[in-house]
Parts: C-alpha cells; sequence; structure tokens
C-alpha cells in the first residue's frame, strides 16, 4: 500500500479523474508536472489525451510501442497517442462508423507531430496487402510535400503549420488504408511576401535554395544564397541551426516521386516557386508585385493539395470508412497580429465550441433526458464569441463585407466606426485607433473575452493593425466562415476522438515547466470543467467493447449481450427489460455507487466494473464453446 502511494506520489495519476483533489487547479498541475518530469506528457481525463510537448525525443515511438497498443483495451495500458488512435480504428472497424480526431492546443503545443504519429500507427498497425501498400506510402509521404509548402519557422515554432490540414484516411472492410482525401484551410499567403524578424518563408524556398541541384538552379536563375532575396531574408534568419533544409529538401523531393508528380510537374511547380522569389521590375508598384506573389502562391498551393488528393483518391472502393486526423493551427498573439491571426484564432474558437457540444453539453443534455439526478456543471460557453464573430448581418465578418461593398470609398477608418456602431457595446470587444508607424492611419480592433484567463474560458484575442486590412480581408472572412462551416459539417457527422496540446515553455526546452504558461493553456482549453464532468458523470460510451455492449446490454430493451451471466436472464428473459437488466447486475454483484440507472440505458460509472464484466462474459463464452464442443464429442 506504502508502494502504491509512493508511485503516485511520484509519477501522479495517468487519468485526471482519479485526483482526490479535482475542482483544484493546483493540483492538476501538480499532477501534469509530475508525471511531465517523469518524461510521461500523456494522461486522460476520462477518453479526451491532454499532451505536454516534451520538446525531445523519448523513445516512446517504436514499433514495440506501437505492438503494444494495438487490440488493447483503452485504459489497461498507460496514456498514448497511440491508445487514442487504436480506440478509433477498433471502434471504426466493429462498428463500420466514421470518426475524427481533433488535435487542438496554441501553436508550438504538438499538434502536428501528433497526427505524424497517428498517421504513422495505422501505416504500420493495419493490415495491409501488397497492392495497397503505394496507398499507404502516399498517405505517409504527402506530410512532407505539404509541410514543405504550408509550414515555415515562426517565434513560436520552427515547424509551424501556416494552413489548417483535415486529413481523411479511408478504410476498406477489413481495415486496409485504401486511400484518402485532404482538405487545406487558409494558407498565410502574407508570409510570401513579408516575414516579422525571428521568422522564415515557407520551408521549400529554403529547401530549392539549399538542396536543389547546380542544373536545376541554374535553369530557374537561382543563387544559392536565400540572404541574396527580400522575400527570404526579411526575418534575419534564413539559416535556422535546428532546421536541416538539404536533407528536408532530399525526402521532399523523393516524396514527389511516389506521389504521382511527372517531371513536367515539378518543371512548372518550381518555375512558379522561382518566379516568386525573382528580381523586380521597376515597372511593376510594390504592391502589385507583392499582392501577385502571393496570389500565385496561394494558387499553387490549392494546386498542390488537389494534386495530392488525385494520388490519394482509390476509385476501387466503394464502401469505405474513415478516420479523420484534424490539425489546424493553434491560437496565437503576436506583437503584431494580422487578418490570419483573426482567421486563425476563430477557427480555434469554433473547434472549442464543437467540444463544448459534444461534450460538456451534450453529456450533460443525455443525464437529462435519461433522467439521471445530475449537478449541473457551470462552464463558460463560448457560442458568444462565435456569433460576435459571424453572426449575419449583425458579427465582424458581416460588418467589414458590407462596408467594402457600400458605394463611397471605404476607409479602415470607416470600417472601426461601423464596428463601434453596431458591435462596440458588446461584451467582449473593445475598439481603439491609434497611429502606428507604419501608416498614418493603422486600424486596430482588439476583441478579448472579458478575463478570460481568469475565468478559465477560451480567448479570443486578435488585433489588426495592418494598414487597409479591411478592404483587402473582403471576401476572404466570408469564404473562410463558410469553410469552416463545412468543416464541422464534415466533422458533427463522425465519432470524436480529442488531444489536448500543451506547450510546456516559451523557448522550445525539453525539461522546462512554466506554470504560468501552462496554466493558461489549461484554462483556455477549459480542461478543468472538461474533468469535472466526467467526475461527475459516467464513463465515456465510447470504449471498445463498450459501445457494443450498450447496444445490447446498456440498452435496457435488449439484455442480450451479458445475458448468459445469470440464470434469470439466461437463454431468455422474456419479462419487462428494465427488470431483467436489474436482475442481471444485481446477480453479477454491482454496487450500487457502480452503476445508475436511466430510462434506456444503464450508466456505468468505472471502467474496471465494465471490464470485469466483459471478462466474465468470456470466460462463460469459452465455457459455453467447451459445453458445446463436450456435447459433441459425446455424441
Ligand atoms: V502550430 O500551431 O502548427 O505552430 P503545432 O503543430 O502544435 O504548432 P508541432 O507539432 O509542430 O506544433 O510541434 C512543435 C515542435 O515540438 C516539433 O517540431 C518538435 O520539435 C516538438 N515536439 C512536438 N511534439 C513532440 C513529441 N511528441 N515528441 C518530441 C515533440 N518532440
Ligand atoms: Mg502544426
Amino acid at each position: 500500500m506504502e508502494g502504491a502511494l509512493t508511485a503516485r506520489d511520484k509519477i501522479g495519476v495517468q487519468d485526471f479523474v482519479l485526483l482526490d483533489a479535482y475542482t483544484s487547479e493546483a493540483a492538476f498541475l501538480d499532477n501534469l508536472r509530475k508525471r511531465f518530469r517523469e518524461n510521461l506528457i500523456y494522461t486522460y481525463i476520462g477518453t479526451l489525451l491532454v499532451s505536454v510537448n516534451p520538446y525531445q525525443e523519448l523513445g516512446i515511438y517504436t514499433e514495440n510501442q506501437m505492438g503494444l497498443y494495438q487490440g488493447v483495451n483503452f485504459f489497461e495500458l498507460p496514456p498514448h497517442v497511440y491508445a487514442i488512435a487504436d480506440n478509433a480504428y477498433r471502434l471504426m472497424c466493429s462498428e463500420l462508423s466514421n470518426h475524427f480526431i481533433l488535435i487542438s492546443g496554441e501553436s508550438g503545443a504538438g499538434k502536428t507531430e501528433a497526427s505524424k504519429k497517428i498517421l504513422q500507427y495505422f501505416a504500420v498497425t493495419c493490415p495491409m496487402t501488397e497492392s495497397l501498400q503505394i496507398a499507404r506510402d502516399r498517405l505517409l509521404l504527402s506530410n512532407p510535400v505539404l509541410e514543405a509548402f504550408g509550414n515555415a519557422k515562426t517565434l513560436r515554432n520552427d515547424n509551424s503549420s501556416r494552413f489548417g490540414k483535415y486529413m481523411d484516411i479511408q478504410f476498406d472492410f477489413k481495415g486496409i488504408p485504401v486511400g484518402g482525401h485532404i482538405i487545406s484551410y487558409l494558407i498565410e499567403k502574407s508570409r510570401v511576401v513579408h516575414q516579422n524578424q525571428g521568422e522564415r518563408n515557407f520551408h521549400i524556398f529554403y529547401q530549392l535554395l539549399e538542396g536543389g541541384e547546380e542544373e536545376l538552379l541554374a535553369c530557374l536563375g537561382l543563387e544559392r544564397d536565400a540572404r541574396l532575396y527580400k522575400y527570404l531574408s526579411q526575418g534575419h534568419c534564413a539559416k535556422e541551426l535546428s532546421i536541416n533544409d538539404k536533407s528536408d529538401w532530399e525526402t521532399v523531393s523523393s516524396a514527389f516521386s511516389v506521389i504521382d508528380f511527372t517531371d513536367e510537374d515539378l518543371e512548372n511547380l518550381f518555375g512558379i516557386i522561382a518566379s516568386v522569389i525573382c528580381p523586380l521590375t521597376t515597372d511593376l508598384s510594390i504592391y502589385a508585385r507583392d499582392a501577385m506573389a502571393k496570389a500565385v502562391y496561394g494558387r499553387t498551393f490549392t494546386w498542390l493539395v488537389n494534386k495530392i488528393n488525385s494520388s490519394l483518391v482509390n476509385k476501387d472502393f466503394t464502401r469505405k470508412t474513415v478516420i479523420g486526423l484534424l490539425d489546424i493551427y493553434g491560437f496565437e498573439v503576436f506583437d503584431k497580429n494580422g487578418f490570419e491571426q483573426f482567421c486563425i484564432n476563430y477557427c480555434n474558437e469554433k473547434l472549442q465550441q464543437l467540444l463544448i457540444e459534444r461534450t460538456l453539453q451534450a453529456e450533460q443534455a443525455e443525464y437529462e433526458a435519461e433522467g439521471i439526478e445530475w449537478e449541473p456543471i457551470q462552464y463558460f460557453n463560448n457560442k458568444v464569441i462565435c456569433d460576435l464573430v459571424e453572426e449575419r448581418h449583425k458579427g465582424i465578418i458581416s460588418i467589414l463585407d458590407e462596408e467594402c461593398i457600400r458605394p463611397g470609398p471605404a476607409t479602415d477608418l470607416s470600417f472601426l466606426e461601423k464596428l463601434e456602431e453596431k458591435v462596440g457595446k458588446h461584451a467582449h470587444f473593445q475598439t481603439y485607433v491609434r497611429c502606428a508607424s507604419l501608416s498614418p492611419l493603422s486600424l486596430c480592433f482588439y476583441c478579448e473575452l472579458d478575463e478570460g484567463r481568469q475565468s478559465g474560458s477560451s480567448v479570443f484575442h486578435s488585433v489588426i493593425h495592418t494598414p487597409v486590412a479591411a478592404l483587402h480581408s473582403f471576401e476572404v472572412g466570408t469564404q473562410f466562415k463558410n469553410s469552416l462551416s463545412s468543416l464541422l459539417e464534415i466533422l458533427v457527422s463522425k465519432e470524436p476522438s480529442y488531444i489536448r496540446c500543451i506547450k510546456p515553455n516559451d523557448g522550445k526546452e525539453p525539461s522546462k515547466f512554466d506554470y504560468c504558461l501552462i496554466k493558461h493553456q489549461i484554462k483556455y482549453l477549459g480542461l478543468m470543467e472538461h474533468l469535472r464532468v466526467r467526475r461527475a458523470g459516467f464513463r465515456d460510451s465510447r470504449w471498445p467493447g463498450w459501445s457494443n455492449a450498450r447496444a445490447c446490454f446498456l440498452s435496457l430493451p435488449s439484455p442480450s449481450r451479458y445475458k448468459s451471466l445469470c440464470p434469470d436472464t439466461w437463454p431468455q428473459w422474456h419479462g419487462p427489460p428494465a427488470e431483467g437488466v436489474e436482475r442481471l447486475i444485481k446477480y453479477i454483484g454491482y454496487k450500487p455507487e457502480e452503476y445508475k440507472l436511466g430510462r434506456t440505458k444503464i450508466f456505468i460509472r468505472f471502467p474496471r466494473t465494465l471490464f470485469a464484466t466483459e471478462d466474465a462474459f468470456e470466460f462463460s463464452k469459452h465455457q459455453l464453446v467447451a459445453r458445446i464442443q463436450a456435447t459433441y464429442k459425446s455424441c
């Protein structure tokens, strides 16, 4: 007993639900810190996975590790991103249902790494046939190509995703990955022409210059030194120690051949890339040059995604189930923020809203519908923030559109006045005008949740102070809003799993646990609220074995899965279903605190209760088979 206590003291608990002081933020942080110190970067809150970026290789992503998690009950092994992947996969196979894994957290928290680990897990552990190996390789290799064109070094992250990515991995009925589809969201085009101090342009430019063969560069008219190009050197860090552009180039160029890029495609692609970094002609104004470079890059990126999609498509399989992976840019607030930060943060608010609806709201609604006694948990619902941005005719995006199409000159200032008139009194909105050095009239609008950081809610925080930002942003906001709403439609039709990533410090340092920074993320990710709901409630229904069970045993009308465990219900129960279930659990020996009977379902509080029932069921099944075999033999 003493030993167990010592272990708990040392490495904390692997599920926050098991914390004694589960309402205490200090206890939450302490548990996270203990585990992080022991290099245990994963912890559950029920079935939600909390991950802290270790900023070092931990040796926990080997094929051996993958093997451990394959086909094992969710709570039986220490928390891991592989457990999330395996759980979604097994549910998909057993129920033929579609799933998605939503990975969220701020910039640099480890979302992209997590999504890559999941993809690798499927690539290694799923069944495979020789003819489908190419589909698997293409899925894997689409990553380095998209990262080369869509990721860049920022102050927050040396490999920051500057676009949102939703990837469907398609499986056939045997669970073999047969193809995929990628949707990209709002690539940060402004980076092509401008980078802040300490930041770089998209990786591909530097990779091409560092790694491209002499003939290729000569043919494209390029010099090898990135510092010669204004578009590549404004951030004064064209050479970055942590990034090996040369070897990344090799990876990317070999990936191109696997995902079906012809020589002609590549010639065109690099011709375009070279034309963006090209010498200036004097008759092109800076504005026209920049606008063209951004447009060209944006279109090239769209073309690239389409091209990758055509190589991932597999028409031979019509009946497919999918697991979607959503890796979207995280919340970010820089000293100077643009329209893109506004969109990125808005997107994160929408995803937070989805999580609230699908977990906090849905779960509490279910208890209510089932008549389970329940103390409602208070949480901040960020819908009010989403509405402020997107409401038709009233929200910031609509106001921006209206302002841009109305007759007469629209300026940043006139937009600001409209904002003040229409949403100025909103509790979560503030405006102010200031003269920035960059332009005589810079527009800043600033929405921040009142005391958001104290109240434990998510924070919407965006500032626009790019001159004439409003005019450039016309329709882009609406397009983005529409594409987000289509994304949410895709997601609500699928079963969710969640990974919440936490960034441990701003210095990208291993082993450094910055309390303040982490506390802030725990708050705005709503983790304490999530824990309270989980702790007060019953176990998630999304476990292997469980969902089957719910359809049979846990659904009162049909006490069939476990009926063999009780003589009263075996081989058939003819009485009222509710009574059948009660007899059954009484016979198995459930204690009153272990379960609650709802109107149509039974809710089980602890995983061990269900595991024990499952084990008993497996045992009884074997006994039954043995009995049948014995009968045959004696015949
Ligand atoms: V952003 O919103 O795209 O700017 P992400 O995607 O959340 O951000 P990313 O996955 O790129 O962050 O992680 C940042 C860096 O942290 C990686 O380049 C790795 O160096 C490091 N990292 C993240 N997760 C792990 C991990 N599980 N193990 C080791 C990690 N290192
Ligand atoms: Mg990323």
